[in-house]
């Protein structure tokens, strides 16, 4: 039998190899009004082009959680990510997980076939966490100051590590309350949500600091905002020498799954540090 996510995600993380999580929006551009199911197909090859370049796992999201952009209701979010999980799943062996903060679209979408959660808000939205229990599915609880809309006004912490960790802490324990199972939570720092340049870099920099706990980590960082103001790239498709670079950090930093737009790529940076760390002596030896 072949292992199950959360036993694949608990070895990334034990053995220091990341799995790549491949990105897939399903969220209609504002440039183009074209027909629902131009997007869903658009949607399903892009999927299929992830699986091809080598990803782990598909993060199928029906809202943007840009800095900015505006809410949609729950019945458009399961319009938009239901059939595309349907198709990529009567398609592929890769496992997808659903990004969303709604309980109804968790349910929904692991109806259709989706095997994980990543909920941006942490599991704070009402019925999140039970959801999330019930459905008994490994979960990525990710760290958020304020909300989407609002979140890079005005970011301020004591310390950013700190105060993420504890945040993280406070949710996996409300996670363990409801019943979620300790080795479906995985955490995340959430790059870029509520977080200056010099939060994100603190964050990256200490990034071990959030090993301690002993979940699994998560990191998105793929074209952010933040190599954008490093490198003077106003474009985010012009980033993808900066995101490798962040990839090659984080997975260095004990990073178990990479959230990224460059899948092929990324898992070449991974094989680069795998193949060194195979031909790293023991530290007694050294
Ligand atoms: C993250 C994320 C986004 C992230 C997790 C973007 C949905 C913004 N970023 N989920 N989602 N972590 N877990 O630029 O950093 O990709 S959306």
């Amino acid at each position: 039998m072949t292992a199950q996510l959360f036993e694949r995600i608990q070895q990334a993380h034990r053995q220091r190899r990341p799995l790549v999580m491949g990105i897939v929006n399903v969220t209609p551009d504002s440039f183009s009004d074209g027909g629902r199911y131009w997007h869903a197909e658009d949607a399903v090859a892009h999927a299929l082009d992830l699986a091809s370049q080598g990803a782990d796992i598909l993060d199928i999201g029906g809202e943007s959680t840009r800095p900015g952009a505006e809410p949609v209701s729950a019945e458009q979010e399961i319009e938009r990510v239901v059939r595309v999980v349907e198709q990529i799943a009567s398609r592929l062996a890769v496992p997808m997980s659903i990004d969303t903060s709604k309980p109804e679209v968790m349910k929904a979408a692991v109806a259709a076939g989706a095997a994980m959660i990543n909920d941006v808000n942490g599991l704070r939205a009402a019925g999140a966490v039970e959801a999330a229990a019930e459905l008994n599915v490994p979960v990525c609880i990710m760290h958020m100051q304020g909300q989407p809309r609002t979140m890079q006004e005005k970011p301020s912490y004591q310390d950013v590590v700190a105060d993420v960790a504890s945040f993280l802490a406070q949710r996996s324990a409300a996670a363990l309350a409801a019943g979620i199972r300790r080795e479906h939570i995985v955490i995340d720092p959430g790059f870029g949500f509520g977080k200056t340049l010099g939060h994100n870099l603190e964050l990256l920099a200490r990034q071990e600091d959030l090993l301690a706990a002993g979940w699994p980590l998560l990191v998105g960082i793929s074209r952010k905002s933040m190599l954008g103001a490093i490198t003077g790239r106003k474009q985010a498709d012009q980033r993808l020498a900066a995101s490798l670079a962040a990839a090659m950090l984080s997975a260095q930093r004990g990073a178990a799954i990479l959230r990224v737009h460059d899948v092929g790529p990324t898992v070449d940076v991974l094989k680069v540090l795998s193949a060194v760390t195979d031909a790293t002596p023991p530290a007694a030896s050294r």
